[in-house]
């Protein structure tokens, strides 16, 4: 233990010498990175133990976050702030000759996420600490994280990401807790003793070892636990080939085929992959974080009819869905529980959110899949929608002619978010809009059943990483102006209201954010050899790339901007670094073709020497969460510009108005609640409502064409996809991006907001020639932030969902 700096450069000295065996002078950074984490970990761990205890003691409601995605970025510098030593740590580290921030850089990052989904999850876990609620994750232990992107003469390319492979310093083995999960064979109903019982005989057993790692909360003692699952052989080598006598060579395909289970994420974002490795995936980290919970509640409860007083599980996303039978499985074959009393305690266990409106990430598996993999688990999915059709036939008989779209099976495929409905007593949208669509439109026959069921939670972020971590200039600021209480309730942002049009705290404001752009353009320095201009707006777009995000349409600006600035020698504008990181599902070629459009108009405009005094096209590659904490601090204005109804919620939106950048958006997701927040005057909205956009879908009426004819700028732009420009660059055409737009007739609807888009911008520039305007506006959205704080959002899951309450441990 060390409490101040002597004794933490006093116990760092010894603890080098003992895990490295030779003196500190010999060391690498790689291991004084790791010695450090080892004594942050053994300061953590009485207050973990103490912590399982307390929440047991007390009998405390506890949720399990179930999520097959956890994006959690590194955590040593967060552990440091939360155990508060960061900064005898710092200076103590600084004494022994270290640059602390290289140290903590060394810290490989686990990347077990693809995007907003995963982050969600991660910020979830570290309000739920910090609020000293008694709340878990559950999830698996990828043997590699998301791909790592280069990129190579504009093309995306993928290498693997190899994070385990220096170790991770956060995780403990528990071999004790492992269970087994099965797979495949066949069932036997058997009669034992006055029962029928169910027997599985699975042609396929799978260990599941979990290692935990833990999450501590701000300065409150607290520390939970984040399970992720490893699959491996139950069996040991010996007794394997004894058993199936095979050979060696079995021995390895087997361990191997296995080892598979937990070896990748996909890297899908948005979309569905029906694959059989994916469906094992999910029962293999289903089954055993129910396994282990219920393990962990019968060894204080008899029976388990009250089991949802004491556990709450969370289904992120349709992933998990699988816990709704698998839970009716173990109460009725493993417990023998009736049909009805088990189906009343899984509803009061589960609770469902849903994160997307895009059909092609709706999960439908095959029947014929789930038959062969989970045979008595789908048996169990067929009687829920037995019960569930008969039902709707008896009580809501006007929905007959609706069956195919709310049952659970039908069309040999099953409907893995009609399961959750009806499987739970929660399914929440991730923003008022988008739990508005869900009961208007998606699901409302479901909700026409269940109206108590379906509600919002408006989703957030933690503050505390990606404002007080990220930002600490920003955050000292703040400090300075309205007091520290905002660190604890940081609706207390909204003191700065008060200071909003100050002149001098202005000054500061825009000090920092200049002080953050000088970061902000080393860093791009760095990471590309480019130069771009500190004064220029910083203008940013980082998200997964998709296209109902629409990279296209800021990439048509700047392509119009180039063509304005070749054709007008007497053109001017503000400066502008439009700046973009992105990664692409491997398999979306539509989406890779957009990077290579964006690394194109780089290469054409930043070598070009008059262009490139206005304008500079940067793409940073690898995006990812250690990343984001460099890039937000340093954005003057966040590009949210889906095409209307289609972003469920987004949460980068949440982090640049934190951190005082000016949102251009649609009104779409989070957006529309950001604006009411921060009111007309402080974000630039530009574009189709909604409602437009669901009307030209439905209804049709638009035709990217016309608009294509009726503006010459739109045809220039467009038609510079394909005319020979890029040739100038030795790029190839981009004859798909021209096709989406005038053969498909542009999906998206990018084109139709093309000329909105480009007048908003022009406010963006005037607005930001006016200093003291902008400078108002940023420290509204700063002021304002405090409701997308996930501390909001975790309370109202815990007041209205989960029933949790806090538990002290202090
Ligand atoms: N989201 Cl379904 C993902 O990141 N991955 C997914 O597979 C699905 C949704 C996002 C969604 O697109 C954003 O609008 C949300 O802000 C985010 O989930 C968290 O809810």
């Amino acid at each position: 233990m060390f409490t101040d700096k002597q004794s933490f450069v006093d116990a760092f000295k010894e603890r080098f010498i003992a895990l490295n065996g030779k003196s500190i002078e010999d060391g690498t950074e790689q291991e004084v990175y790791q010695t450090l984490a080892t004594m942050v970990r053994e300061q953590a761990m009485p207050k973990w133990i103490h912590t399982r205890d307390r929440q047991e003691e007390k009998h405390s409601k506890q949720v399990i976050y179930f999520s097959l995605e956890f994006l959690l970025g590194r955590f040593l510098y967060n552990n440091l702030l939360s155990l508060d030593v960061l900064e005898l740590v710092k200076e103590g580290l600084e004494d022994l000759g270290y640059d602390f921030t290289e140290i903590t850089e060394l810290e490989p990052e686990p990347g077990l996420g693809n995007g907003g989904l995963g982050r969600l999850a991660a910020c979830f876990l570290d309000s739920l600490a910090a609020l000293s609620l008694p709340g878990h994750g559950n999830g698996i232990r990828y043997r590699y994280g998301l791909f790592k992107q280069k990129i190579v003469d504009g093309y995306q390319v993928e290498l693997p990401d190899n994070w385990l492979r220096d170790g991770n310093m956060w995780e403990t083995r528990r071999q004790d807790k492992a269970v087994d999960i099965n797979f495949g064979g066949w069932i036997e109903m058997k009669q034992i003793g006055d029962r029928l019982r169910v027997v599985h005989h699975p042609d396929e057993v799978v260990r599941a070892v979990p290692y935990d790692m833990p999450i501590i909360g701000y300065q409150n003692d607290v520390v939970n636990t984040l399970r992720l699952w490893n699959a491996e052989s139950p069996l040991d080598d010996e007794a394997y080939l004894e058993k199936t006598k095979g050979t060696y060579k079995d021995l390895l395909r087997h361990k191997q085929s296995i080892a598979t289970i937990s070896e990748f994420l996909y890297p899908d974002d948005t979309t569905y992959e029906g694959k059989v490795l994916r469906l094992k995936q999910q029962y293999f980290f289903v089954s055993a974080g129910i396994q282990s919970l219920l393990a962990s509640y019968m060894k204080r409860n008899k029976s388990l009819k009250q089991l949802g007083d004491h556990y709450a599980i969370h289904i992120n996303d349709t992933h998990p869905v699988v816990a709704i039978p698998e839970l009716m499985r173990i109460l009725m074959d493993e417990h023998g529980y009736g049909w009805d009393e088990a189906w009343r305690i899984t509803k009061s266990v589960m609770s469902f959110t849903n994160h997307t409106l895009l059909a092609e990430a709706l999960e439908k598996w095959p029947v014929e899949m789930y038959q062969r993999l989970l045979p008595r688990v789908y048996q169990i999915i067929e009687e829920i929608n037995r019960r569930f059709c008969r039902d709707v036939l008896v009580n809501y008989p006007h929905l007959e002619s609706h069956m195919g779209e709310i049952a659970i099976v039908s069309n040999e495929h099953i409907n893995m978010a009609n399961l959750a409905v009806v499987g739970s007593h929660s399914t929440n949208g991730v923003a008022q809009i988008h739990t508005d669509i869900l009961k208007q439109r998606e699901m409302r026959y479901l909700y026409e059943m269940f109206p108590l069921r379906f509600n919002n939670k408006t989703n957030g972020i933690t503050h505390r990483r990606w404002l007080l971590k990220s930002n600490p200039r920003l955050s000292d600021a703040i400090t300075e102006a309205i007091g520290p209480s905002w660190i604890e309730h940081p609706n207390d942002l909204e003191k700065l209201m008060g200071v909003s049009k100050d002149k001098s705290f202005q000054e500061i404001v825009m000090d920092v954010k200049q002080q953050n752009k000088f970061d902000l353009a080393a860093y791009i320095q760095e990471e590309t050899g480019e130069t771009v201009d500190p004064h220029s707006i910083f203008d940013v777009q980082v998200k997964r790339l998709h296209a109902y995000k629409r990279q296209l349409l800021n990439a048509l600006h700047i392509h119009a901007l180039y063509l304005k600035i070749q054709a007008d020698p007497t053109f001017t504008m503000v400066p502008r670094t439009f700046i973009f990181g992105a990664k692409a599902a491997p398999g979306y070629h539509y989406a890779k073709e957009i990077i290579r459009y964006i690394n194109a108009l780089a290469t054409l405009i930043n070598k070009d020497k008059r262009a490139s005094q206005f304008i500079k096209v940067i793409f940073l590659e690898n995006y990812r969460v250690s990343m984001a904490e460099r890039i937000f601090p340093g954005s003057d204005l966040s590009e949210q510009i889906s095409t209307a109804s289609y972003e469920a919620s987004g949460t980068g939106n949440m982090k640049f108005m934190m951190n005082g950048a000016l949102t251009i958006g649609t009104l779409d997701g989070a957006n529309i609640e950001i604006r009411d927040a921060v009111g007309d005057d402080h974000i630039f909205i530009f574009g189709l409502s909604p409602q437009e956009v669901m009307n030209y879908k439905k209804f049709g009426g638009y035709h990217a064409a016309e608009i294509y004819h009726a503006h010459q700028e739109i045809k220039d732009v467009v038609d510079g996809l394909v005319n020979g420009t890029f040739d100038k660059v030795g790029e190839y055409q981009f004859q798909s991006i021209f096709d989406s737009l005038l053969v498909y007739n542009d999906d998206f609807l990018v084109l139709k907001d093309f000329v909105s888009y480009m007048r908003a911008q022009r406010r963006v520039d005037e607005v930001f020639s006016d200093r003291s305007r902008w400078a108002e506006s940023s420290i509204v959205n700063t002021a304002k932030s405090g409701i997308f704080s996930s501390d909001r959002t975790i309370t109202e899951y815990a007041n209205a969902v989960w029933n949790i309450k806090p538990t002290s441990v202090k």
